[in-house]
């Protein structure tokens, strides 16, 4: 069936075959970069011997080379499936993986603790499990299945070499984050209290805390990410948790008091669950690492697949990472941080096509002639007259809401306006990424990124949703997209990163040389200046089982 072939991607991280989930244990380790995963050898459906994928790339986060699996469900501890966990380099350069196991006849989730036969192998090929696991029981009080998937160890003020993780969790319905002390990862100690609790959001899947700098000095510039347990000055924390209850990953910014042993929230308005999601589409399971090598914390991501779940053995495989993306503190507003795809992204691109201050009247759609329109990056910045927030006619809308709006159909005076992607020629499949620009509080423009899916694709069973969310523009900025197109896969950024929205499109027309990409402006009033370029992105397409010669 060409059409299943044709939505795998070609720049996106993807096993040769099977189901994959969570992003497991990144690390930069000996010049290569590593990435594990959540990967049943059995087939492209979940199943109960999820073991752990194994890749490595020497370059750019795109040039993946499959290894062998690196741990399979075949101890007491782990029969029910090796789960997710975490990679701490240590400061020999010894690491120490940390993944939950789950045992037979799904009894217990308990920790343990495995490491690389040999750390001086650049490649880490063979893994083996600690003689004594599990590490770590579910505490008395704790849901023997609601205890799961460690993080990575930061320093403990306790000095010497004692470390914190935090370990995810829930008490009725109040989500929750244990921490535990360690010296020597195989012996750990329960602290007292929670690293942060918020009510109402269920067990708390894949949490992740982090620093990120709140500076722009010489060492240390925005765009610098930092390592795991860098403190002080300068330096605020993410605490990210996944939602168990609604598959979404949620995100606060605090401060973590190491002293306590708890993170609080900037504001409780925006806490964990109630303020920011790292992405508005279809996303789960984050997990970032430090990458030391270019100082950069890099976030990585599970995207699943959204049609029918009997189409998965069809195509011999299901699911994707999303593109791997620094992420930074966003020093402009301070109160988000900012996702920006890896640079090294703009180097996997060959032809482009530019527009420069071209303007669309109010309701037109425009093609844009680039060639290998399913695999794009594209960048767009559009400039739209907000004195018309004045004259207008359209009342103030304070509610706008991508999901509950009719979608790109949907006019309003200054808005939508954005690009027609993964489309065919005569529009019979379109995916419309697009800002809606509404009138927010004191007559202000308030900008939303959207990704409308009703036209998306012909095959039945699709998932079509109108998924976004509010991204703040200030004064003086343009407002800019950026789009990333993978066959069956658009991720899409709004003002440089602040807003994200990744959603699986199936089309079933753009196949080959038919795929084509639109600028259009819906808005009933306000015409839009664009400039625009559209990279074509080059196919990665590895061979399998494909162990590279580290010293070539
Ligand atoms: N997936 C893993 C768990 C984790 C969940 C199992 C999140 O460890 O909590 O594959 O997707």
């Amino acid at each position: 069936n060409v059409m299943l072939v044709w939505q795998r991607t070609v720049f996106h991280f993807q096993p040769e075959k099977n189901w994959m989930n969570d992003p497991n244990g990144p690390l930069y380790h000996k010049g290569w970069y590593h990435i594990f995963y959540q990967w049943n050898p059995e087939g492209a459906a979940w199943g109960n011997k999820i073991s752990w994928g194994h890749a490595v790339d020497s370059k750019d986060l795109l040039h993946w080379y499959h290894l062998p699996w690196a741990m399979y469900p075949d101890q007491p501890y782990d029969l029910n499936g090796v789960w997710t966990g975490s990679a701490t380099t240590l400061p020999d350069g010894k690491l120490a993986m940390l993944y939950t196991g789950e045992t037979e006849d799904e009894l217990v989730q308990d920790q343990c603790l495995a490491d690389p036969v040999n750390p001086t192998d650049p490649l880490l090929v063979d893994w083996v499990k600690y003689s004594v696991n599990p590490v770590i029981y579910p505490p008395p009080g704790i849901g023997v299945k609601d205890f799961r998937d460690p993080t990575t160890a930061c320093r403990s003020p306790a000095g010497n070499d004692t470390r914190l993780i935090t370990i995810g969790s829930k008490l009725g319905k109040t989500g929750i984050s244990l921490v535990y002390e360690t010296t020597n990862f195989t012996t750990f100690k329960l602290l007292y209290g929670v690293l942060h609790a918020v009510p109402g959001t269920g067990m708390w899947e894949c949490v992740d805390l982090y620093p990120v700098s709140t500076k722009s000095v010489i060492v240390i510039t925005q765009e610098n990410g930092l390592d795991t347990s860098v403190h002080g000055l300068g330096v605020k924390h993410v605490l990210k948790t996944s939602f168990d209850d609604d598959k979404h990953d949620y995100y606060a910014l605090g401060t973590y008091d190491l002293q306590a042993d708890t993170f609080v929230p900037d504001d409780p308005d925006l806490d964990v669950g109630i303020g920011l999601r790292l992405d508005y589409g279809k996303y789960y399971a984050a997990r970032t690492f430090y990458n030391q090598n270019k100082q950069r914390r890099i976030l990585w991501g599970w995207i699943g697949e959204t049609d029918l779940e009997a189409v998965d053995p069809m195509k011999g495989w299901a699911s994707l990472q999303a593109i791997p993306r620094s992420i930074v503190f966003d020093k402009k507003t301070g109160t988000n941080v900012l996702q920006r795809p890896e640079e090294e992204v703009e180097s996997w691109s060959t032809r482009s096509k530019t527009f420069h201050d071209i303007s669309f009247e109010p309701g037109s759609v425009v093609p844009i002639h680039v060639t290998g329109a399913t695999q794009l990056d594209i960048t767009a910045s559009f400039e739209v007259d907000e004195t018309l927030l004045e004259t207008t006619s359209e009342s103030h809308d304070a509610g706008y809401d991508c999901s509950n709006s009719g979608g790109a159909g949907t006019r309003g005076s200054l808005g939508p306006f954005g690009l027609l992607v993964v489309a065919d020629e005569k529009l019979s499949e379109l995916t419309p990424v697009y800002l809606y620009v509404a009138k927010g509080g004191e007559g202000k423009a308030k900008a939303h990124l959207c990704t409308y899916q009703t036209r998306s694709s012909m095959a039945s069973g699709v998932e079509k949703d109108v998924y976004g969310s509010a991204v703040p523009v200030l004064d003086g900025e343009n407002y800019s997209a950026r789009i990333l197109t993978d066959h069956s896969i658009v991720e899409s950024f709004a003002q440089a990163g602040r807003t994200s929205v990744r959603s699986r499109d199936y089309p079933t027309k753009d196949i080959y040389g038919a795929a084509r990409s639109f600028f259009f402006n819906n808005a009933t009033e306000a015409s839009v200046r664009a400039s625009l370029k559209a990279w074509q992105t080059k196919s990665f397409i590895r061979p399998y089982p494909f162990i590279p010669d580290p010293k070539s």
